[in-house]
C-alpha cells in the first residue's frame, strides 16, 4: 500500500472520497486495482488512461456481456475510444459498488443499454441487450426473439410508441431486480 498511498495527497483522497461512495482507504484500494491492470500507470500516472481492452480484462468485467458499453459510458476520452482515466475508473467502481443507491445503478444501466445513445431504448437496442444476455446460452431463434420483444414491449412500453423512455425503463426494471446483476462489483 506504501507506493500507492503516496500517489495522492490527503486532500486528493478527501476529495475523491467526497465525490464517490468510497472511504479514503477504499479509494486507495480502487487505485491499486487500476494499477494492477497496467503497472505502467505508476510510472506516468498523471493523465494516464487505461485502454478499454485493459479495463475489460478485469475479472469482474470479463464476464460482463456489457463491458465495452460500460467503458464507453464512463469514459471521458475525447477520442471516444472508451479509455478510462483514474477518475473515470473510480466513478465506475463507485456506481457499481454496494453503497451506490439502486436509482443510480438504474440510471447507468439505461445509458449502457442505449447502444445508439439517443436516450431511448428502441427494439434494436433491446435486441442487442437480449442477444448479449443470452449469448453464452445460444442465440434465440428469430421468432423467439420477436415473441420476447413483443411481450416486453407490451409490458413496458406504456405509451405505445415502440420504444422505452427512461421512465418506462425505470418502471419495468423496478419489477425485475435481477436485471441489475450486471451492475455490481465488490471491492
Ligand atoms: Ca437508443
Ligand atoms: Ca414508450
Amino acid at each position: 500500500m506504501g507506493a500507492s498511498s503516496s500517489v495522492f495527497t490527503n486532500e486528493e483522497l478527501q476529495e475523491y472520497s467526497e465525490l464517490t461512495f468510497f472511504s479514503k482507504k477504499e479509494v486507495i484500494h480502487v487505485f491499486e486495482k487500476f494499477v494492477e491492470l497496467d503497472p505502467e500507470i505508476l510510472a506516468n500516472r498523471k493523465g494516464y488512461r487505461l485502454s478499454m481492452e485493459k479495463v475489460c480484462q478485469m475479472p469482474e468485467l470479463k464476464v460482463n456481456p456489457f463491458s465495452d458499453r460500460i467503458c464507453r459510458v464512463f469514459s471521458t476520452s475525447e477520442s471516444f475510444d472508451g479509455s478510462l482515466s483514474f477518475e473515470d475508473f473510480l466513478d465506475m467502481m463507485s456506481v457499481f459498488s454496494d453503497q451506490a443507491p439502486k436509482g443510480l445503478k438504474v440510471e447507468y444501466a439505461f445509458k449502457v443499454y442505449d447502444f445508439n445513445e439517443d436516450d431511448l431504448l428502441d427494439t434494436e437496442d433491446i435486441e442487442m441487450i437480449v442477444t448479449r444476455l443470452t449469448g453464452s446460452a445460444g442465440a434465440l431463434e428469430e421468432n423467439e426473439m420477436e415473441q420476447l420483444l413483443m411481450n416486453l414491449m407490451q409490458e413496458a412500453d406504456l405509451d405505445d410508441d415502440g420504444q422505452l423512455s427512461y421512465a418506462e425503463f425505470e418502471h419495468v426494471i423496478s419489477k425485475s431486480p435481477d436485471f441489475l446483476n450486471s451492475f455490481k462489483i465488490r471491492l
